[in-house]
Formats: C-alpha cells, sequence, structure tokens
C-alpha cells in the first residue's frame, strides 16, 4: 500500500450494483486491492442481485458530468475506467468530460448487457459509445458478444477475433483486448490482445465452474489501477488477467441459488 500524498487515483464512471459483486463496487474493490485510491461517478442505479436485475434508472447526463466535475476540481485521476453508462445523454456527457479536462484516455468495457442478458445500455448510448467512447479509449475490453456486436464481425474463431480487433482498432480505439472467456467448450480462458501493431494472445487456464458475476467489470478496473499505478498498457493487461484468475479461483458462493462471487481480495 502506498503512504502518504504518494497514493495513485482511478475513476471508475459505471453503473451501482447493490450486491457489490459487479459495477462501481467491484471496481472499488478492485483498486483498493490493487493499493489504488477509488473515485466513482455513477451512471445508473440498477436494483440488482447476483443473478438478477430487476430496474435500472440511469442518470442524467449533467448529473453524470457534475459527478466528474466535481471531483476533477480537487484531483485529476491517474487513470479511468468506464462501465455500463445506460444511454446516448451519459455517453456524451462522460466523452465531453474527458475531452474537456484532459483526461487519461479511459480502459472503456463496453458493458451492453448484464451477465444475466438485462441491457445495461440502450440503441442511442451503444450508437454514441461507438462513436464518441472508442476513439477516446486508451484500451477497449469487450466479451465476445460486445466485439461481434462492436465491429459487426460474426464468428468467434481465431480469425475473427483478429478481424473484431482491427474493426474495433479502425474505430478509433487504440487497443483492444477481445475477451474469449465466454468460449466455455475451451479448456484456457484465451483473450486477444491487439495494440494496432501486433496481436498477443493471452492464455489463462480456465477455472472450472467459475462464470461469477462482475469478472468484466474487475477486469477493466484491474487494468485501470494497474496503469495508475504507471504499468504500461500490455504488463497492466497482463497484470489485470492474473488478479482475476486468483478472484475467480477464490470465488465464493454467499446465498444458495445465488450466482459466484469473485474474492476481490484474493490477489497476493
Ligand atoms: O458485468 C457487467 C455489468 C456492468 N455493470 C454493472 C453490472 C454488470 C452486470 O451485472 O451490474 C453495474
Amino acid at each position: 500500500m502506498k503512504s502518504g500524498g504518494k497514493r495513485r487515483v482511478a475513476l471508475t464512471i459505471a453503473g451501482s450494483d447493490p450486491s457489490g459483486g459487479a459495477g462501481i463496487q467491484a471496481d472499488l474493490k478492485t483498486f483498493a486491492a490493487l493499493g489504488v485510491y477509488g473515485y466513482s461517478a455513477i451512471t445508473s442505479v440498477i436494483a440488482q442481485n447476483s443473478s438478477t436485475v430487476t430496474r435500472a434508472a440511469p442518470m442524467e447526463g449533467v448529473l453524470v458530468a457534475a459527478q466528474i466535475e466535481t471531483l476533477v476540481a480537487e484531483r485529476r485521476p491517474d487513470a479511468i475506467k468506464t462501465g455500463a453508462l445506460g444511454t446516448a445523454a451519459v455517453v456524451d456527457a462522460v466523452a465531453d468530460a474527458i475531452a474537456r479536462h484532459s483526461l487519461p484516455a479511459p480502459v472503456v468495457d463496453p458493458v451492453l448487457a448484464s451477465s444475466s442478458g438485462v441491457r445495461l445500455v440502450d440503441g442511442p448510448g451503444e450508437t454514441a459509445l461507438r462513436a464518441r467512447l472508442l476513439p477516446l479509449a486508451r484500451v477497449v475490453t469487450p466479451n465476445l458478444a460486445e466485439a461481434q456486436a462492436l465491429s459487426g464481425v460474426k464468428g468467434s474463431s481465431p480469425a475473427a477475433m483478429r478481424d473484431m480487433a482491427r474493426a474495433i482498432h479502425r474505430a478509433g480505439a487504440r487497443a483492444v483486448l477481445v475477451k474469449g472467456g465466454h468460449l466455455d467448450s475451451r479448456a484456457e480462458a484465451t483473450d486477444l490482445f491487439y495494440d494496432g501493431a501486433e496481436f498477443v494472445v493471452l492464455r489463462a487456464a480456465r477455472v472450472p465452474g467459475g462464470g461469477a458475476h462482475g469478472l468484466g467489470c474487475a477486469l477493466s478496473a484491474a487494468i485501470a489501477g494497474y496503469l495508475a499505478l504507471g504499468m504500461e498498457l500490455a504488463d497492466a493487461v497482463r497484470s489485470a488477467k492474473q488478479y482475476v484468475t486468483q478472484a475467480l479461483r477464490a470465488r465464493f458462493i454467499l446465498e444458495t441459488g445465488g450466482r459466484p462471487i469473485l474474492d476481490h481480495f484474493a490477489h497476493k
């Protein structure tokens, strides 16, 4: 843990998960586990538990802008991640604030739906995300379904994943991490990293019976956390993947019928 005035700060701009496994709450735990101080701007109040989303209330764009502006007036974050954004008004507010204050290029987790399948951004929001946020991104971290939607490329072969990464890079993202973890017939969780120059295949042993709620949130937050600590992007991505693998290995169930929950503090 860094001490005194040397503490690094990461900002998450994401939805609230009152059950704590995903969204803002998971991001703050991830930052804390890495010894990074967490700032948070809430984009949407979502009523959910580990397995079900029942209702979501996106914030007004001006309220999201005000949260970011107020934080930045006091201390600029060293890194930023974005998660579920809800609407085009929120996407525009986030993109405007980042541009206006020349904030660090964000890790963009292009959350389209919860792992239980409920949409967390509407159609105009998805269009705005593509048009306004991808061009600002330090790295975009889509799962396979999100990479297909953002790129228009179908399939899940290694060649298709490379085409998805190329298309999202062409849309303006400086780097792309296509997460192959949902290819659940495979023995390894294989992700593809592309920075416009080279492809790097990142493998981790599949954790049997994993499928925990909030894995993508923890991964993108850990990338932002490591960037806040001053790591290069490729190293931050590799370290973040190790972080979520440890969190997943140590997962637990809180309640019968609930989904597995990550142990955000399993990290050594
Ligand atoms: O993992 C996607 C996600 C992102 N953000 C919030 C969520 C979820 C999934 O449930 O609740 C707030």
